[in-house]
């Protein structure tokens, strides 16, 4: 073996910087001699999550992308990505998801691991991906010079790579082949190639142990001591692995393989394993595993001989006890209350961190009683208990619904002190005892605006990480969001909203803010989330029309780190300036971003997409007219529940059903579901909520190329309504049609699937309106009172679902019964999701009609007011939950996206309305 000296002495010079591997996405990485270990996400892998393949093999490159942004949020470092399936061109797929992450700032921020045997495919991808990648992987299988020149590749490309430890004869299974290969493959990297030893990384092979088969015994022990050999041998080099490997035996038992890989990363990291790739939902607490499961996993794991009477192998001794942890298993039920035998105070902190409120009184009670005052409840195991969730949430180890649980026991917990404190609030005043929050935002959904869940969660999770929420509640002015930050003091300030108009008013509220003389004095934040809000949207729009921070929070966990952030005394203002910097490169990149090329309005109308309206006869509505349907039957909605948004609403990431049995997110997909399904029920049977609509099916042409013409009566005499849809201008992709012919793709416009009036064909459409959302107030308010805003969120979250599934339900009632152009259509359940039907129902809002104006003439058509719905003025709809939009019938009618107009469409689109161009601008502004 080489002396390590040799190798010491040739180590880089240090000038002033420690070497680090020096990775970035959008944003830097380096991993450091300081540096804890990196996770690396392996869900974008198509050889490792089937779930992940099917996406990928069915073209459903949309989920896809959330899978990415999933493990990001999650807290992946690093993501690898991997697309070798013998059924798919695996470099074009690497190039179309990569680029396709380069349009997503959220995902592109972490560096990508591009994960291939093949090296064009790795060669494709390191020509398309930004910042600093890894290669994953190189090795000396092949030889030397192969090595060398994809080596020499990779450093060209700027790119750090994981070497194998794989030679000419095959993979190292044994401590000495390990090293050996390792210390060769460092030597011609370094010397021969001129490589930077920082960025090498090594892979020295993690096998599954517990196989049987002895000479597997000491695979995880090799690994680990080879990994201790390289960090002290080889300078600067990384260490890295795929973890899930060394519990490769014990599939199908969920907790064992967390325990071992808790175990392996526990001995690994010690030894000085750098990164691996992680299932972050398998991965439990060193410490708190059960002690006689961690001792017989340390035994396999280190390989350590036990002596035993009978003779057993560690081995065995482990499978032994596998089955009683078996989750799920009778033996882990029957040891489900165990808990209640711990002290009171770790009572409390199990009660928080697995959302059980059963106890949650009595335990309180018993601990304000050991506490000379009801705060130090508080301020002791319950705030224990919640960091500890928040640690735990930060860590990607607790989701969304487990967190809303944890606070309603929280809260309960509260309230059940407060009369107490109240009792001695004066003496505690003087003693100046309060609990002292973090930090207190003052939280809003904008004027004009209904969507509440998404705030209400922030608030929630802020408040289980110690921060103090003033929830304003939905539809909030402008004016007096600032006097509530004022008069409160407000540290920050949160805004919220779900449909595009509200973005206008957000850009409003900070030039408000702006304007504001004590506001403006304090630098007081400004939060934007909410579904239509985005990073660039926030950076171009809204933070120039203030000087303070201004920042876009995607989602409500990272909203904890954020407020953190911001009122850090110690890194605040590097945090701040950062983010400026950061934000004024999305500026400069959307000012500089290729527009899409686009054709003029006339050239887009040429190209329409043309039916052919002689062999076309639209069938002729069976009702023609308005028809109100009050009280539907919830239990009939129920059945058409699309439960796929459902899960998005809690942050769990994934495609219905599957998620049920996802391996990060399937514990707590499968707890929410059933909490649903149990509310469902309750909900039916006390008709906690009423749905109403209203649909009208009418006599309708095109005209003048884009608008619809709707009409009272068959007389076709009187219009009742003129929809001015748009049409997209962008530039149409050329492609082969079924004879090999070069067909360029239509300028659309939902315009072109009713028959032009100078057809002289009598075409019709379809309107409605669906709402399940009236009288859920009432019982809101019993949960919040009862401080359970899980149940609160959960039944706002089942009203939205009953509203969509209603427009589902009564488009199904229109093709077969009202309207009665599919009379015979018979679809399934996940048919409908599917869209299997013919026609479509755009919802002003939706990509194929961003308009949201129409919806005004619509609701006076239909009379909304009857079924008690109403609009906003910024054309939300109330209740929340409620959905609107149109029927059309035409079999070629079809979604698409309208994307980016013209001016020329703009100006044309005001001569139409009759609109001032100022006006047309603010009702299109998305679309400009
Ligand atoms: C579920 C859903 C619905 C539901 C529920 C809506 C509701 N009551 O809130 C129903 C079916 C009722 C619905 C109806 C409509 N919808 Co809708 N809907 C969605 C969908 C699929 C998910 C939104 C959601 O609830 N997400 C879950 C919640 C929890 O997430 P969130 O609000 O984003 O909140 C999180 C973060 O954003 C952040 N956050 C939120 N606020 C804040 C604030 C601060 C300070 C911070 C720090 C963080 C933060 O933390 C939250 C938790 O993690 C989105 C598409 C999408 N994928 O986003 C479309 C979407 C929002 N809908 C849209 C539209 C157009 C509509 C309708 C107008 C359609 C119509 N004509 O009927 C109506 C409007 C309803 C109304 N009352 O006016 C558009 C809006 C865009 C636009 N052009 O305006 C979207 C984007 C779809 C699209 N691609 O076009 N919708």
């Amino acid at each position: 073996m080489t002396d390590a000296t040799d190798l010491n002495r040739r180590a880089p010079h240090q000038i002033g910087l420690e070497p680090a591997l020096r990775l970035a996405g959008l944003e830097a990485f380096n991993i450091g001699a300081q540096t804890r270990f990196v996770n690396i996400g392996e869900r974008t892998n198509v050889t490792g999550s089937k779930a992940f393949a099917r996406m990928i093999l069915n073209d459903e490159f949309d989920a896809a992308l959330s899978v990415a942004r999933q493990q990001v949020e999650n807290g992946a470092q690093i993501i690898d990505i991997n697309m070798d399936e013998a059924m798919l061109d695996s470099k074009a797929a690497m190039v179309r998801f990569l680029n396709l992450i380069a349009a997503e700032p959220d995902i592109a921020r972490v560096p990508i691991m591009l994960d291939s045997s093949k090296w064009e495919v790795l060669e494709a991808g390191l020509k398309c991906v930004q910042g600093k990648a890894i290669v994953n992987s190189i090795s000396l299988k092949e030889g030397v010079e192969i090595f060398k020149q994809q080596a020499q590749s990779i450093r060209r490309y700027g790119a750090a790579a994981v070497v194998m430890a794989f030679d000419e004869t095959g993979q190292a299974d044994s401590f000495a082949r390990k090293i050996t290969i390792c210390e060769r493959s460092y030597r011609i990297l370094v010397e021969e190639v001129g490589f930077a030893p920082e960025d090498i990384i090594f892979d020295p092979n993690i096998f599954a142990i517990a196989t049987g088969i002895d000479e597997h015994n000491n695979y995880a022990v090799d690994f680990i001591e080879a990994t201790r050999w390289i960090k002290a041998h080889l300078p600067y080099a990384k260490v890295s692995g795929g973890v899930s490997n060394v519990s490769f035996s014990f599939r199908g038992n969920d907790a064992v393989r967390e325990a071992i890989h808790t175990v392996f990363l526990y001995h690994a990291i010690s030894a000085g394993m750098d990164m691996g790739i992680v299932n972050a939902g398998q991965l439990g607490i060193y410490a708190e595993l059960d002690p006689t499961l961690r001792e017989r996993v340390e035994d396999v794991v280190l390989n350590r001989s036990v002596q035993t009477a009978n003779g057993m192998s560690a081995t065995e001794r482990l499978l032994e006890i596998t089955e009683h942890f078996k989750q799920g298993g009778g033996a882990k039920n029957q040891e489900a209350l165990l808990w209640r035998q711990l002290s009171v105070k770790d009572r409390l902190a199990h009660a928080l961190v697995h959302g059980i409120t059963e106890f949650i009184i009595e335990d309180t009670e018993e601990a304000r009683q050991q506490y000379a005052r009801p705060i130090q409840v508080i301020e002791g195991p319950l705030m224990d208990g919640m960091n500890r969730v928040g640690d735990l949430f930060g860590a990607g180890k607790m989701f969304l619904p487990q967190v809303v649980k944890s606070a309603r026991v929280m809260k309960q917990a509260v309230a059940h002190l407060l009369p107490f404190i109240e009792a001695e609030k004066n003496l505690l005043t003087a003693q100046g005892g309060d609990a002292k929050p973090k930090g207190k935002m003052v939280i809003a959904t904008v004027k004009g605006d209904v969507h509440d869940i998404g705030k209400n969660i922030v608030s929630v999770v802020l408040q289980c990480n110690n921060f103090e929420v003033i929830n304003m509640g939905v539809m909030v002015p402008c004016s007096e969001i600032l006097a509530k930050a004022k008069a409160e003091n407000a540290d920050m300030i949160g805004l919220s909203g779900l449909i595009t108009p509200s973005l206008e008013e957000m850009a409003y509220v900070a030039a408000e803010i702006q304007r504001d003389e004590i506001l403006r004095a304090r630098n007081i934040p400004l939060l934007i989330g909410g579904a239509t809000t985005s990073r660039v949207h926030t950076a171009v729009k809204i933070a120039p029309q203030y000087g303070g921070p201004v920042i876009y929070v995607p989602d409500a966990s990272r909203a904890v780190s954020v407020a953190s952030s911001l009122l850090s005394e110690t890194h605040s203002a590097t945090y701040i300036a950062e983010l400026k910097t950061n934000y004024e490169r999305i500026r400069e990149q959307h000012a500089n971003k290729k527009t899409q090329p686009m054709v003029s309005l006339s050239q887009a109308r040429a190209n329409r997409h043309r039916i052919n309206w002689t062999t076309t006869s639209p069938t002729k509505p069976k009702l023609i007219g308005r028809r109100v349907l009050k009280n539907y039957d919830l239990a009939e909605l129920a059945r058409y529940i699309d439960w796929g948004p459902f899960f998005q609403t809690w942050d769990l990431a994934g495609p219905f059903p599957a998620i049920l049995t996802d391996a990060i997110v399937g514990e707590a997909a499968r707890r929410v579901y059933e909490d649903a399904q149990n509310m469902l029920a309750q909900l039916i049977a006390g008709r906690w909520l009423t749905a109403h609509g209203v649909f009208a099916l009418l006599p309708a042409n095109t005209v003048n190329d884009d608008d619809i013409e709707i009409y009272t009566d068959e007389t076709r005499k009187q219009i009742a309504l003129t929809w001015h849809t748009l049409r997209q201008q962008s530039e149409r992709p050329v492609i082969e049609g079924p004879n090999q012919e070069k067909i360029r793709r239509p300028n659309r416009a939902l315009a072109d699937f009713i028959a032009p009036k100078e057809t002289q064909i009598d075409d019709y459409i379809g309107l409605f309106a669906v709402t399940a959302g009236l009288n859920i107030d009432k019982k809101v308010q019993q949960f919040e009172q009862a401080q359970d805003d899980y149940s609160a969120i959960m039944l706002k979250a089942l009203a939205d679902r009953l509203a969509e599934s209603f427009a589902e339900r009564l488009h199904e009632r229109i093709r077969t019964e009202f309207w009665g152009y599919a009379a015979a259509e018979q679809l399934s359940h996940n048919e409908l999701i599917n869209e299997k039907y013919v026609g479509i129902r755009p919802a002003p809002g939706y990509p194929a009609c961003p308009d949201h104006l129409v919806k005004q003439a619509m609701f006076s058509l239909m009379h909304c007011d009857e079924i008690d719905m109403q609009l906003t003025e910024s054309l939300a709809m109330l209740p929340a939950a409620s959905v609107s939009g149109f029927y059309l019938a035409h079999p070629d009618s079809t979604y698409f996206s309208v994307g980016k107009i013209g001016t020329d469409q703009l100006d044309d689109y005001a001569r139409r309305t009759g609109l001032s161009i100022t006006d047309a601008q603010r009702a299109l502004a998305a679309s400009l």
